[in-house]
C-alpha cells in the first residue's frame, strides 16, 4: 500500500525526472478530466461512471499513433497467391528507438514496431503463408516471437535460427498462419521484460478459415503499462498505451451493435490483468482458438501474454465505463468509456 500510494503521490507532484512543466501541470489535473459529451463527469471528484483522468492531450501526430485508430487498424500484408495457390502475406516490421509521448508532457524513450506502440496487428487466415520481413533500426539487438505454431529456426529466440537480429541486419520469419485464434508477437531478447515493456509487441489475428460470425465492429485492444522510471514498476496503465485515451474520447457505438473485441494482455511486471464491462455482460472465447465461448460474463482476467475474444451489443444507451477491475491499474489510466446511442 505505501508502495502504491508514494507512485500516485509522486505521480500528482509530478515529480518523474522525466516530467516537464506540461506534465506536471497535466497531472496537478488528474481528477477534473472527462469528455465534453457528459456534463455528469465534470467534476472534480469522479464520480459514478468516471475515474480521475490526465487533461491535455498527447500529441499523437509526432507519436506517429493515435489509440483510436488503433482500435480498427489491420494489417493484413502484402498479399499474393503462390504457385500450389496458396495465398502469401508479407508483412514488414521494422524495430526502432522512439519517444512517445504517453501523457501530456511525459516522453517515454520507446522501442516500437513501425513506430507505435502497440506495433500494426497483423492479420491473416489460417493455411496462410506468411513472410513476415523484420528490420532491426533500433540501437540494441531484437527479435520477433510470434506465439503460433511454427518451425524451430522461425521462433525469434536467442540460439534459433538467426537468434538475435543485430542493429542493421534484417531477417525474414517465414511460417503458416495457424491456429485460428487471437496471438500475439513481441521481442525475445533479453532482458525479456525490459525489450516487452519498452514496447515491442502486437497482435497477430489468425481468421477461421470460414471466417468468424458477423459483427458491426472489431476492436483491438492490447492492455499494457509505462515503467516511466525504470524501476520494474508500472506508474500508468493503459489500453493501446495513452492512459485515459478512451475516457477522454469515449467509443462511440450504437445500441444493439455487435461488437468483437480483441483483448490482448502485454502488460509487464504486474501478474494479473482484467477487462471488467459496464451494464453489460460478454461472451468470453479464451485465445479465440473456439467458436464456441467459454463463458458469459461481465469480467474476465488474463495474465501475461493471455488473450481472448469479447463479443457483446448494449442494450441501453449510455456512457458506460470498461476498464481493470484492479482499482489501482484503473485510477492510473486503464479506464475507458462506450458512448452508446440509440
Ligand atoms: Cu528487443
Amino acid at each position: 500500500m505505501n508502495k502504491i500510494l508514494s507512485r500516485r503521490a509522486l505521480l500528482r507532484a509530478g515529480g518523474l525526472g522525466l516530467v516537464g512543466t506540461a506534465g506536471g501541470a497535466a497531472l496537478a489535473n488528474l481528477a477534473a478530466a472527462g469528455p465534453e459529451t457528459a456534463p455528469s463527469r465534470a467534476q472534480a471528484t469522479p464520480g459514478p461512471g468516471a475515474m480521475p483522468g490526465t487533461t491535455g492531450e498527447v500529441d499523437h501526430s509526432r507519436n506517429g499513433f493515435n489509440p483510436t485508430d488503433i482500435l480498427t487498424d489491420f494489417d493484413y500484408g502484402r498479399v499474393s497467391t503462390l504457385p500450389d495457390g496458396q495465398t502469401l502475406r508479407e508483412y514488414e516490421l521494422v524495430a526502432m528507438d522512439k519517444t512517445i509521448e504517453v501523457a501530456p508532457g511525459i516522453d517515454y524513450p520507446a522501442w516500437v514496431y513501425n513506430g507505435r506502440m502497440p506495433g500494426p496487428t497483423l492479420r491473416a487466415t489460417e493455411g496462410d503463408r506468411l513472410r513476415v520481413h523484420f528490420t532491426n533500426s533500433s540501437s540494441h539487438p531484437h527479435t520477433v516471437h510470434f506465439h503460433g505454431i511454427h518451425p524451430y529456426e522461425m521462433d525469434g529466440v536467442p540460439g534459433a535460427g538467426p537468434g538475435l537480429i543485430q542493429t542493421g541486419q534484417s531477417f525474414t520469419y517465414e511460417f503458416e498462419a495457424e491456429p485460428f485464434g487471437l496471438h500475439l508477437y513481441h521481442c525475445h531478447a533479453f532482458p525479456l521484460a525490459r525489450h516487452i515493456a519498452k514496447g515491442l509487441y502486437g497482435t497477430f489475428i489468425v481468421d477461421p478459415k470460414e471466417g468468424w460470425p458477423a459483427v458491426d465492429q472489431e476492436l483491438v485492444m492490447v492492455m499494457n503499462g509505462i515503467d516511466i522510471d525504470f524501476d520494474d514498476e508500472n506508474d500508468f496503465y493503459a489500453v493501446n498505451t495513452i492512459p485515459f485515451h478512451y475516457q477522454n474520447h469515449p467509443i462511440p457505438i450504437r445500441v444493439g451493435e455487435k461488437i468483437r473485441i480483441f483483448l490482448v494482455n502485454l502488460l509487464e511486471f504486474d501478474p494479473i490483468n482484467s477487462f471488467h464491462l459496464h451494464a453489460n455482460f460478454f461472451h468470453y472465447y479464451p485465445t479465440g482458438t473456439s467458436l464456441v465461448p467459454s463463458e458469459y460474463t461481465d469480467i474476465i482476467m488474463q495474465a501475461q501474454a493471455q488473450r481472448g475474444i469479447l463479443e457483446f451489443s448494449y442494450k441501453y444507451p449510455g456512457l458506460f465505463m470498461f476498464h481493470a477491475h484492479k482499482t489501482e491499474f484503473a485510477e492510473l489510466g486503464w479506464a475507458g468509456n462506450f458512448q452508446v446511442r440509440e
